[in-house]
């Protein structure tokens, strides 16, 4: 039996929308923050079954859940050649399909598994290349502190600062409508799509500079930038698709409030309420003690970058 953890990552310019075909190629890059919190542990072995059978935090899985995961498997048995079913056992210490990047942290514990279990022998480009298979954003998860995806696979990039990503839980349980699907719905239908695509290069190449450059304000400026025109372009799809929450506004306008009074911060938000807040570190328990006194916030936790997917 393999065991594999990966944490979640969160994008700071946001991947929303795939190309044509059934690689799932993402149809903008992405730049993102692993974080040292929150992920999936994965143990993987073979099984004289005839079907993979996966269980998610002790519960058998079915329909979607499971068909993505042998969809996943069956590309390791098709690049191993060696056809035999696994028992998936896995573990959120994330809350599952909540905007959280639970798919991030389990389709890169699910590579890295399937690698050591499969004598894949595969190199990070290629453990990269195969977590996208079964979840884009799980491509960026492989790695550590910060990663660039912008053709099929994720690179890491160095960056001077220190960053926290404050990681604010608006609400509780799993998102109304998959990412997937309300990808898909966007590009069918929001005439922002094309806007979208075609102006997200550049974001993310300033971003990439401005990390590497230490640029704070820059980075943080499209940071907001870039969620704000990912959740436009999905209320903007038909029908239209919110994410965000009244709790998820009030902790925006906070955010600003905070760097209105001098106190350098920015918001950034996923398919999902929560809000996850990049600021250095010198600033980030001041900022979370301020969110704090939000009511009814219960849950933050400063984020560190953290390390990439690894074997137990
Ligand atoms: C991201 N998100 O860059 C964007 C921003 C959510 C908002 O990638 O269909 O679960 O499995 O490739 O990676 C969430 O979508 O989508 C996502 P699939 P995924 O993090």
């Amino acid at each position: 039996m393999i065991t594999a953890y990966a944490h979640t990552n969160i994008a700071l310019i946001k991947y929303w929308g795939k190309l044509p075909g059934d690689e799932n190629l993402p149809a903008t890059g992405s730049l993102s923050m692993t974080l040292d919190r929150f992920g999936t542990r994965t143990s993987l072995s073979f099984t004289d079954s005839s079907q993979d059978q996966f269980y998610l935090d002790d519960t058998k899985q079915s329909g979607e859940a499971l068909s993505r995961v042998q969809n996943f498997l069956d590309l390791v048995r098709e690049k191993s050649q060696k056809n035999i079913h696994c028992l998936i056992e896995s573990h959120n210490d994330v809350p599952t399909s909540a905007g959280l990047a639970s798919s991030a942290s389990a389709f890169a514990a699910l590579a890295i598994a399937s690698n050591a279990l499969f004598e894949l022998d595969l190199e990070p480009t290629e453990l990269s290349k195969l977590a996208r298979r079964g979840s884009g954003s799980a491509a960026r998860s492989i790695l550590g502190g910060f990663a660039i995806l912008e053709t099929d696979h994720a690179e890491a990039v160095n960056t001077p600062l220190d960053f926290k990503l404050i990681v604010v839980q608006c609400a509780q349980g799993p998102k109304k409508i998959s990412s997937r699907e309300a990808m898909n719905r966007t590009a069918a239908t929001s005439p922002y799509y094309n806007s979208w695509v075609q102006t997200h290069s550049s974001d993310l190449k300033n971003a990439h500079r401005a990390l590497l450059d230490g640029d704070f304000q820059l980075l943080g400026e499209l940071t907001e930038h870039s969620t704000l025109k990912m959740h436009a372009n999905l209320l903007a799809a038909k029908p239209g698709i919110w994410y965000l929450e009244p709790l998820t506004l009030i902790v925006m306008n906070r955010t600003v409030e905070l760097r209105q009074s001098g106190i350098p911060c920015y918001f950034t938000m996923d398919a999902g309420p929560h809000v996850k807040v990049l600021c250095l570190s010198e600033h980030a328990h001041k900022i979370a003690r301020e969110l704090k006194k939000i009511n009814p916030i219960t849950s933050i936790d400063i984020c560190s970058p953290g390390p990439g997917a690894y074997l137990c």
